[in-house]
């Protein structure tokens, strides 16, 4: 079995039960213009995550792996959108208001949609969410349950909140999460250091931390 250098402590990846897991790369959160920068946000330190996940995405479709993209967004008329979700934004910037991109975070505007350097070749699923976790109110764990997936390779945006939602869920319900640490990325350094921390802290609570390089280097190729 294939073992990944990672914090807490080696991690055995079984490739046939692996799966990528990008989280909300978005325009809204990681173009100049977007919802992300239009709150005051400086985009280049998400935007920084895309080379490293460039590359992790090509091996992982060498590899044959399972690819799975989710977005954060809304229906068209909002009514999945809680008020208390709404009422927590800038009053200037609410989702569903009409921003540089289309309406923010509605489904369907250009900037809801995933940035082009990371575009879903067709077959890979796109989750479309309402919430920070993948798995609330989705078909998400349904799809990984069919294929069989126990291990999720997880990367995206933004480290401590969505990225972490996520694992926490995926973990709570028994999946082995490894966050690909150069690979997630915050609008707050101090937040990302941290949320790092805490998946590998206490014998690794919520998962695994490794970098791309690492699970590259522990890539099966050529599967069938
Ligand atoms: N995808 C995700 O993390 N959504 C957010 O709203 N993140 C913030 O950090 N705001």
């Amino acid at each position: 079995m294939p073992v990944i250098h990672a914090e807490p402590y080696a991690f055995d990846l079984a490739a046939q039960r692996a799966a990528l897991l990008i989280i909300d790369m978005q325009r809204d959160f990681l173009e100049p213009g977007g919802f992300g920068s239009s709150l005051g946000n400086d985009v280049s330190l998400l935007r920084k995550t895309i080379t490293p996940t460039q590359k992790l995405l090509a091996a992982c479709r060498a590899a044959g792996f399972a690819i799975l993209h989710t977005r954060e967004g809304h229906r068209v008329d909002l009514s999945d959108l809680p008020m208390a979700k709404k009422l927590r934004g800038k009053p200037q910037h609410m989702i569903g208001d009409v921003g540089p991109m289309g309406r923010i975070l509605v489904r369907g505007a250009a900037g809801h949609d995933i940035i082009p350097e990371l575009y879903p070749l067709p077959g890979e699923p796109i989750i479309d969410k309402p919430g920070k976790g993948a798995f609330y109110a989705t078909d998400l764990e349904a799809i990984l349950r069919s294929r069989d997936i126990a291990q999720l390779v997880v990367c995206g945006v933004t480290t401590e909140v969505c990225v972490h939602t996520t694992v926490r869920e995926a973990n709570d319900r028994g999946f082995e999460c490894l966050v690909v640490a150069d690979c997630v990325g915050s609008y707050f350094p101090e937040f990302h250091e941290m949320g790092l921390r805490m998946i590998a802290a206490q014998g690794g609570i919520f998962g695994w931390v490794a970098s791309a390089d690492a699970v590259i280097a522990a890539l099966p190729f050529n599967r069938d």
